[in-house]
């Protein structure tokens, strides 16, 4: 199996068990990637059977108006009962680093809503330890040089995405050659610089399913 098809059929068993839970006035978490993408264009068979969606990034939204999916704001939706989106990494605990695609703020507000967070993935993501996969955070342009200090301090190495700019009109510095032993300490850590808006890990809240994309079929990690 090509790595598009464990995408593919990672989406479809999202799709199997967001659709029979969904009724008309339900909201569904949407998020960001080639992974995503898959769901969002699985999900648009079923535009009926729900109300809309939330996105988690302004490509999100874009694809899903392309299907006539209705995007909703999150401010005007009282709950989210799923989210499904990729990642770049996960490990056994379903910790995850999201991020590559620079949406990691907005995803990491959707997945604190929502009720269940599926998170798919190709077996490619899963590893022992985060880190190997540069960690995104996203920082308010003036701090960026501080916050980068702070990073080394902490003794990671970031690098300044260049030409980038998110959808909240910041910028990422990616933080190279970290063994991530204690995701959720680091995200606090991290969380505690001042100019920090959000980091790509995803331990304190992490996903409640990850459905992994492996050549025997799709394993399920609850
Ligand atoms: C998002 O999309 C991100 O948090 C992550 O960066 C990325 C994964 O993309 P893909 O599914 O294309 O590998 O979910």
């Amino acid at each position: 199996m090509t790595q598009d098809q464990l995408k593919q059929a990672v989406a479809q068993a999202a799709i199997d068990i967001v659709v029979p839970r969904l009724d008309k006035q339900a909201i569904i978490g949407v998020g960001t990637g080639s992974t995503a993408n898959f769901f969002i264009d699985l999900l648009a068979e079923h535009k009926y059977d729900f109300a809309g969606a939330v996105a988690s990034s302004e490509a999100t939204a874009e694809r899903l108006r392309g299907h006539g999916i209705e995007v909703f704001d999150l401010n005007s939706v009282p709950e989210l009962e799923f989210y499904v989106d990729g990642a770049d990494e996960c490990n056994k605990h379903l910790e995850l680093i999201k991020g590559g695609g620079a949406a990691l703020t907005r995803e990491k507000i959707v997945a604190a809503v929502a009720k269940t967070f599926i998170c798919i993935a190709d077996e490619s993501k899963k590893v022992d330890f985060l880190g190997e996969f540069p960690l995104p955070v996203e920082v308010i342009p003036m701090a960026r040089s501080y916050v980068a200090r702070e990073i080394v301090g902490l003794g990671g190495d970031p690098v300044y995405r260049t030409g980038v700019l998110t959808d909240n009109g910041n910028v990422i510095l990616d933080v190279h050659n970290m063994q991530i032993t204690d995701p959720r300490g680091l995200e606090e850590k991290l969380n505690a610089i001042v100019g920090v808006v959000c980091s790509g890990l995803f331990a304190a809240r992490p996903a409640d399913v990850l459905l992994l994309g492996t050549k025997t079929g799709v394993s399920t990690i609850k």
